[in-house]
């Protein structure tokens, strides 16, 4: 291809037909890993767990543990390398017929951000370059989605599962935190509040490991006949 061609092409236009595209969403602690090793074990299936491991360790700095403890200070900066490593995974290529990604851009808009907004920890201006970076990237990459799957919690047993897991970092995040995230997934993904980019299947995530696996099953019927 002619490279004088390409100056100025918006991404998409570059990218080669796309996956049958499936973001996990859920409170902290609802059991999105869980159910993303549940599909480890299918070829057609690329998994793309969250990368949390990078947000804990930014060129050796650990912004998820500064966002923590310090959040009118470090939201901004926590978020901005969340929406990047995020859409990194959207616009990953891949040679399998389904894509999995845990979280995505949309999440990390329309729950993360929204309740640091609300909670002054990210003041107006910094949501606006947030948003634009944003509506960039809408246009510039194809970021479709095919199906959501809300992995949903009450907040008091995702805040539980979380103190039991004991991720360091997540140690003091206290109940009230994991009830607006709630909420705003609801607002989301139930009330339609925000927009939704694909219809939502949405899983009892309360339930006990030993019976969920029913549920997986359910989910994993409607993926394979919807991408074929
Ligand atoms: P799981 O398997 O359902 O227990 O999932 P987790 O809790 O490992 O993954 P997730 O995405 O719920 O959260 C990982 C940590 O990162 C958690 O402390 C919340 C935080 N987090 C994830 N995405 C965002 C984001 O966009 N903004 C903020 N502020 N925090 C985020």
């Amino acid at each position: 291809m002619n490279s004088e061609r390409l100056i100025g092409s918006p991404i998409k236009h570059l990218i080669k037909p796309r996956p049958y595209t499936v973001i996990v969403e859920g409170n902290i602690g609802s059991g999105k890993t869980t159910f993303l090793n549940y599909f480890q074990q299918f070829d057609d299936v690329n998994v793309l767990a969250e990368p949390v491991n990078k947000w804990r360790n930014c060129n050796g700095y650990n912004l998820l543990e500064k966002m923590y403890i310090d959040p009118k200070k470090w939201s901004f900066t926590f978020q901005s390398y969340v929406q990047l490593t995020i859409l990194q995974h959207h616009t990953l290529m891949t040679r399998h017929p389904i894509k999995l990604m845990e979280r995505s851009i949309y999440s990390a808009r329309n729950c993360f951000v929204e309740q640091m907004a609300r909670t002054g920890s990210i003041d107006c201006c910094s949501v606006s370059v947030m948003d634009e970076w944003f509506k960039w990237a809408q246009e510039s990459c194809d970021l479709s989605v095919d199906l959501i799957v809300y992995l949903r919690t009450s907040p008091k047993v995702a805040h539980e599962r979380t103190l039991k897991r004991n991720r360091r970092e997540e140690q003091s995040v206290p109940l009230e935190y994991f009830r607006d995230i709630h909420n705003l997934h609801e607002d989301w993904l139930i009330h339609n509040k925000f927009n939704c980019p694909a219809p939502v299947l949405v899983i009892d995530a309360d339930l006990d490991q030993s019976v969920i696996q029913k549920e997986y099953l359910k989910c994993k019927a409607q993926i394979f006949t919807s991408k074929s």
